[in-house]
């Protein structure tokens, strides 16, 4: 196993998927247009990784930042050799603010993009969306996919709401797209206008996003592509300190 941590970040012309560029650049357009965007630090080794897997270079490139609603917002770009490519968001809320969390994942193969899903996770005791999200949800122009896909068993934490597809052709891809970035949008004018909660509120919202980060730790496929370009230990430390750690109070 090999790790690397040098600054330098994949080049685009290293990105065979140009859709996972594109979903990139449009959620860095949102935040920057919409958000006061200050760096977070990852650990020091862990902003650009490379490992190897079946002779394979796995590369992971990190984008992180803080904004003054946000505890963290992360944006990270994997490439495993040729044959897999993975974008993955989430923006944490600061616990308060009573903001559910933002989660997106883009898994592309040999066959194309085969999962595609985005949801606004509500972190509430209700576990339910507040009012102003339902109403500009609600109108949003319907969109179709033909091949829908059925949540794993931990994904509870999943909202109604909830986008879940295998994409199957161009158009699909791109309607994907744009429903994210209207989530995305919807979601960051909601937060700079949100009002902070008192202290008991704050604390419910923390159990919550303390039980999505164990959820979301529960995704073997996400943790078997690490375990077998890093290893076990850590792979485990890669998901419980960089992709979901847990708030502390
Ligand atoms: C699925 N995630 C997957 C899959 C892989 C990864 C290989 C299987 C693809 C498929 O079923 O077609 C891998 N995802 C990764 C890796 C990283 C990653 C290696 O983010 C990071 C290094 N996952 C998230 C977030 C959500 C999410 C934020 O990180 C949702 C908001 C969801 N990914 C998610 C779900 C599946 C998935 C629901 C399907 C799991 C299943 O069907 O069992």
């Amino acid at each position: 196993m090999m790790l690397s941590t040098s600054v330098r970040s994949t080049r685009e012309s290293d990105r065979k998927n140009s859709r996972i560029s594109q979903l990139a650049d449009r959620i860095e357009g949102v935040w920057r247009r919409d958000l006061d965007l200050s760096p977070y630090l990852l650990p020091a080794d862990m902003g650009y990784v490379e490992g190897r897997l079946e002779g394979e270079t796995v590369t992971i490139e990190n984008r992180c930042y803080q904004t003054p609603q946000f505890r963290k917002i992360h944006l990270e770009l994997a490439t495993v050799g040729k044959a897999l490519e993975i974008l993955h968001c989430v923006m944490f809320p600061r616990p308060n603010y009573a903001l559910p969390i933002f989660g997106t994942d883009l898994v592309s193969g040999p066959g194309g993009i085969s999962a595609a899903i985005v949801d606004l996770s509500p972190v509430t005791k209700e576990r339910r969306l507040p009012l102003t999200y339902r109403r500009a949800l609600a109108s949003l122009p319907p969109i179709q996919f033909s091949q829908p896909r059925q949540l794993p068993p931990w994904g509870d934490i999943f909202s109604d709401i909830c986008l879940f597809v295998r994409p199957e052709n161009d158009r699909e891809e791109e309607q994907f797209v744009n429903r994210v970035e209207d989530f995305l949008t919807l979601h960051c004018q909601q937060a700079i206008a949100a009002p902070s909660v008192s202290r008991a509120d704050r604390l419910q919202l923390l159990q919550g996003q303390q039980y999505y980060c164990t959820k979301q730790q529960k995704n073997d496929k996400t943790r078997r592509v690490l375990e077998r370009a890093f290893g076990v230990e850590w792979a485990q430390r890669y998901i419980s300190t960089v992709l979901f750690d847990r708030p502390e109070r």
